[in-house]
């Protein structure tokens, strides 16, 4: 076999071949000694031999700092503040910001029942939503109810007012709880594990100033996730922000309202493992888009 490819097979033909004097890496000379020229990498004891480097511990010239632990936020976990399904998520100069998780808000078998008419008679579609010009299909399904479109990541949903006949009584249900009124619905239709939504804030300006979402859940269980928006001097980077984690079950309600959206992103991640579909029913109130602006234009910049 010729030399060429008797290398190729035992490194792999991408592999380039090794400079012939590398460090490994991790190693940190000690500046009084002397470094031996005979280093021979990867030999165990025969050939020749280096003489014996030591190992310097250098202070971090930053200060180390921990990422914070998520919190998980589920009906038996009382380790927020809470008054009667409330948690106080934070407090800040936009306000205060809250959940109210209201698990078994439908019964299993009114959820049930509720989730195979919905799954099969809503007008599901996959809607095109465009980032710096670039068009991609969201990776899940949606339908919108609201006497106006509704408008984000640059593309738009017609406005439907002819609600299906089991939306309205929900919403009655939902706005007793939340004592709020909603005249819109964005419905999310998660097929399986690998639909999504990505990191974003419901803070387009059609939805108002610190708007009160409300988010039913039905089907399986999937993992709503929140993570604080960094302080400015951040720089946008999330590594060190507060993050909250809530399992959202068959026939839950979840309420954010406050400065959430101010303050805080939320998505639900793709998963690797087996899931079912999961349908989200996020009821909003929805203006006109002030004159003169563009429609979807978010109070702060986050993608969806
Ligand atoms: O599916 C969910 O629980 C979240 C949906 C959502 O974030 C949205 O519609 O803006």
């Amino acid at each position: 076999m010729s030399d060429k490819r008797q290398r190729a097979r035992v490194q792999g033909s991408w592999a380039k071949q090794l400079p012939k004097h590398t460090r490994p890496t991790g190693t940190v000379p000690n500046n009084h000694q002397p470094q031996s020229t005979h280093s021979a990498p990867g030999s165990w004891g025969s050939g020749p031999q280096k003489t014996c480097e030591t190992f310097e511990y250098h202070q971090p010239t930053k200060a180390v700092r921990d990422v914070p632990a998520e919190k998980f936020l589920q009906e038996h976990n009382f380790a927020l503040d809470r008054k009667a399904g409330d948690h106080v998520i934070s407090s800040g100069p936009s306000g205060v910001s809250r959940l109210r998780l209201l698990p078994g808000f439908l019964p299993p078998e009114e959820a049930d029942w509720m989730f195979s008419k919905l799954l099969a008679e809503l007008p599901w579609s996959q809607k095109t939503n465009y980032r710096h010009g670039e068009a991609y299909e969201e990776p899940r399904l949606t339908c919108w109810y609201g006497e106006l479109p509704y408008t984000y990541a640059q593309s738009t949903m017609a406005a439907n007012t002819q609600w299906h006949p089991l939306l309205l009584p929900l919403r009655d249900a939902v706005e007793q709880a939340s004592r709020c009124t909603f005249n819109s619905l964005l419905c999310n239709l998660y097929r399986d594990g690998h639909d999504s939504i990505g990191w974003h804030s419901d803070d387009e300006a059609s939805l108002g100033v610190k708007p009160t979402i409300a988010s039913l859940s039905l089907g399986d269980t999937r993992a709503f996730s929140l993570r604080k928006q960094p302080p400015p001097e951040e720089n946008g980077d999330y590594t060190y922000v507060e993050r909250i984690r809530v399992p959202l079950s068959h026939g839950t309600l979840l309420l954010m309202g406050g400065a959430t959206q101010d303050d805080w992103q939320h998505q639900v991640a793709k998963e690797y493992h087996d899931r079912g579909p999961r349908i989200n029913l996020t009821f909003r109130t929805t203006y006109p888009e002030p004159e003169g602006h563009k429609p979807g234009t978010k109070l702060r910049f986050t993608a969806k």
